[in-house]
């Protein structure tokens, strides 16, 4: 029982303490325990986040609207009253319900198109989670078909209808169901629309291009030599993730072109990556022909060599398919001896021959350009017909498109 409370009417006497415990007391700083201040239950979300969640109905609401106004503007043509009504039911219900099933295919439509790329692909799903797109469409896909069923039932209904009344109802009860299905994937529709939007921010890497994937720790230059190598021209600034997602870039390889992307820095902690990490992995794992390892080694990066030579390290055993060629950058700030390429972004030292490096490494082409014809002799080709595109093209072959050089495996 707690001492000094009240038992059976009557208080328990509280001890007197010991003169040691009471001097302890009296000396010791006095500790209040406070009881744990309980924040509000909701969750803290910024004023201008909580008022857009607001403010943005589900996707459904504007779907529904859009479907319900066409299937309201039917005009139509029958002799009789009755017929006129059954047809004006019947086309509310087909024309919502197709309605319904173009925006469901729209939604869809990007992200599926995503899927089949093997690096869009691994970027989704190292972003939102493994199979998180592949089960949206699943589940839109498998909303599309109830509609379809839903809507041949509701017609057929039509067609049973005896009176104007039961028109109505049925197509009441078309609306209502139709409306909980859509609702049902309202989750689903916002996920779509997430991964649209993220892949959208993305540029579009060209499958089967040569890809040169241009990669290291923050910091150490790696947009400021992809702006000397290629079209590209990223955001540069001394300090670390400044770039946060792939940019790319293009450089005239004069017989190809060749894609230059810029990564956002890899920090190489074996227990976790953000998703800027993430991206430039994937970059390097998916998408490269050959990857630009950049090191600084003059520190200015605030990463030591060491830190990036075992990333470097770690990257030859976890890749060993990709080429990756180190390069050491900012050589205008520190001269030092060895055996790597070294150049500067800033004064352009050393590029050239880092182009050359490059080129060696890229994949032999599968067919040489083939040489132009010398004009004396173009006469006696025997002129490209379409009948030569067969196949069985006989001693004069058709003029080929170039063969591309293989590029990543996508
Ligand atoms: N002196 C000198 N400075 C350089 C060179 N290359 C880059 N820098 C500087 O290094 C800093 C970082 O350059 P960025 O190109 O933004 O580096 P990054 O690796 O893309 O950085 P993150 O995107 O944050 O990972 C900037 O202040 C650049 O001006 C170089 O060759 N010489
Ligand atoms: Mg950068």
């Amino acid at each position: 029982m707690p001492i000094g409370t009240r038992s059976a009417g009557r208080i328990l006497p509280r001890p007197e303490p010991t003169r040691r415990l009471a001097a302890a007391t009296l000396s010791a700083p006095v500790a209040v325990r406070r009881a744990p201040v309980t924040m509000p239950q909701s969750p803290v979300i910024s004023r201008k986040k909580a008022s857009a969640t607001l403010a943005r109905p589900p996707p459904s609401v504007s779907i529904l609207d859009i479907a319900f106004r066409r299937g309201s503007l039917v005009t139509p043509h029958g002799k009789t009253k009755p017929e006129r009504d059954r047809l004006r039911a019947e086309l509310k219900i087909v024309r919502s319900s197709a309605t319904i099933l173009r925006h469901l295919r729209l939604e869809a439509k990007p992200v599926r198109e995503a899927m089949t790329l093997d690096f869009e692909r691994t970027l989704v799903a190292r972003r939102f989670g493994s199979g998180a797109g592949e089960r949206a469409l699943t589940r839109l896909e498998r909303a599309e078909q109830r509609i379809r069923g839903l809507t041949r039932d509701a017609v057929r209904e039509t067609h049973r209808a005896p009176n104007h009344e039961a028109l109505g109802a049925a197509v009441r009860a078309f609306y209502g169901r139709i409306s909980s299905f859509v609702r049902e994937i309202d989750p689903d529709i916002e996920r779509l629309r997430e991964i649209a939007r993220y892949l959208y921010e993305r540029p579009h890497l060209v499958p089967g291009t040569l890809t040169l994937v241009v990669a290291g720790f923050p910091n150490v230059g790696k947009s400021s030599l992809v702006a000397r190598l290629s079209s590209a021209r990223p955001k540069v600034a001394d300090y670390p993730f400044t770039t946060l997602s792939i940019a790319v870039g293009h450089a005239d390889l004069g017989f190809d072109r060749l894609q230059v992307v810029d990564t956002p820095g890899v920090l190489g902690r074996s227990d976790r990556t953000n998703p800027a990490e993430a991206e430039a992995e994937t970059a390097v794992e998916r998408a490269a022909t050959i990857v630009l390892f950049v090191l600084d080694p003059t520190g200015s990066s605030g990463y030591s060599l060491a830190e990036q030579e075992s990333l470097l390290g770690r990257w030859h055993e976890t890749y060993p398919t990709v080429p990756i060629l180190p390069v050491e950058t900012k050589s205008d700030l520190l001269k030092r001896p060895g055996d790597r390429l070294r150049v500067s972004a800033a004064t352009g030292d050393g590029i050239e021959t880092l182009w050359a490096a490059i080129r060696a490494r890229l994949p032999p082409r599968t067919e040489p350009a083939e040489p132009e014809a010398p004009p004396e002799r173009s006469e006696e080709r025997v002129p490209f017909t379409e009948a030569d595109d067969g196949g069985d093209a006989g001693e004069t072959p058709a003029p080929r498109a170039r063969k591309r050089p293989r590029g990543p495996a996508r």
